[in-house]
């Protein structure tokens, strides 16, 4: 396993011990709840914005994460894991699977994951705004801010009713990129913004780069996943590459074509590297996440 794999493991365990934490059913009036929460939370999933939150933290510091490194990681992976199981749902994408097992809708009942994608919003700012002692609530308050609004009705939220408002209806590629900055880019951005901002001081001068770090790589995600669901479509169904798929939805291939979506990924990469290339080692990390997240092939 190479460095960034292991690197991403450990993580992803440290995240997921959490995670495990703190949904227990013990004692609960409806077991039901919680359980469908953590079918939501617990069921796979690549940690990638923890390991934003980790990395970028990282790169100010140099160190490991802090406390409030650690609770804004598991307060982001909340919130993502709270759109995943609303945007399943038969008013939304009506998906049967997710991450290769039955999404909450499925395996428990519409109601249940309404109600679990509810509560784990509510748990990740319960859970990022716990008193930490030795920390200023000043800077959770920020924290605390940052995430809302990248989740909310100028981030996430805002993409999503733009999508549903547009479906069947065409793009400009400017309505398209607008529409991913919010749905996808923004808790991306809020990743990179969490870990810079759980750095403290260390943070501070870096947050403009950052930022922009994590817009180009929100984007760059992006066009990743149009490609691989491409790439799937024709590997499932042995359809010409940039038929069908590319064609009946408002994607970067449908709008660039195949080569000028790649190319333009290639772009975001590159700017995206150019930032962090400044940051000398401590940013290592970072880079090789960045590499990762413009080549996965999931
Ligand atoms: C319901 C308010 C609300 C918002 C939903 C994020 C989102 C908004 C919808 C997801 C639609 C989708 C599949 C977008 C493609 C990009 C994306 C977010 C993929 C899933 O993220 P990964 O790949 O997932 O990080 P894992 O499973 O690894 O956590």
């Amino acid at each position: 396993m190479n460095r960034l794999a292991q690197l991403l493991q450990q993580h992803r365990n440290q995240v997921e011990q959490q995670l495990d934490q703190l949904i227990s059913t013990a004692g609960s009036i409806e077991p039901r709840l919680q359980q469908t929460m953590r079918h939501g939370l617990l069921n796979g999933g690549k940690r990638l914005r923890p390991a934003l939150v980790y990395l970028s933290h990282q790169l100010c510091t140099g160190q490991l994460p802090n406390e409030l490194t650690k609770r804004a990681a598991v307060a982001i992976e909340c919130i993502h894991s709270y759109s995943l199981v609303h945007d399943d749902l038969p008013a939304m994408d009506d998906d049967d699977l997710r991450r290769g097992q039955p999404t909450c809708h499925i395996a428990f009942d519409e109601a249940s994951a309404i109600l679990a994608g509810d509560a784990l919003q509510c748990l990740a700012f319960e859970h990022l705004s716990e008193p930490i002692n030795g920390y200023p609530a000043a800077l959770q308050l920020r924290m605390l801010n940052t995430l809302a609004r990248a989740s909310g009705e100028r981030g996430m939220v805002a993409g999503q009713a733009f999508d549903l408002a547009h479906v069947g209806k065409p793009l400009t590629l400017e309505q398209l990129q607008a529409m991913h900055a919010c749905k996808t880019g923004a808790l991306i951005t809020a990743a990179v913004e969490l870990g810079a901002l759980s750095a403290g001081t260390a943070g501070d001068d870096k947050l403009p780069d950052l930022r922009r770090y994590g817009d180009l790589i929100g984007l760059a995600f992006q066009i990743q996943d149009d490609l691989l669901d491409i790439e799937g479509d024709t590997a499932t169904l042995g359809k010409p590459q940039g038929s069908d798929a590319a064609q009946n939805k408002p994607t970067y291939p449908a709008l660039l074509g195949l080569d000028g979506a790649r190319a333009r990924l290639q772009q975001l990469h590159d700017e995206a590297i150019g930032i962090l290339s400044t940051y000398g080692d401590d940013a290592d990390d970072l880079i090789a996440l960045t590499h990762y997240i413009v080549n996965r092939d999931h």
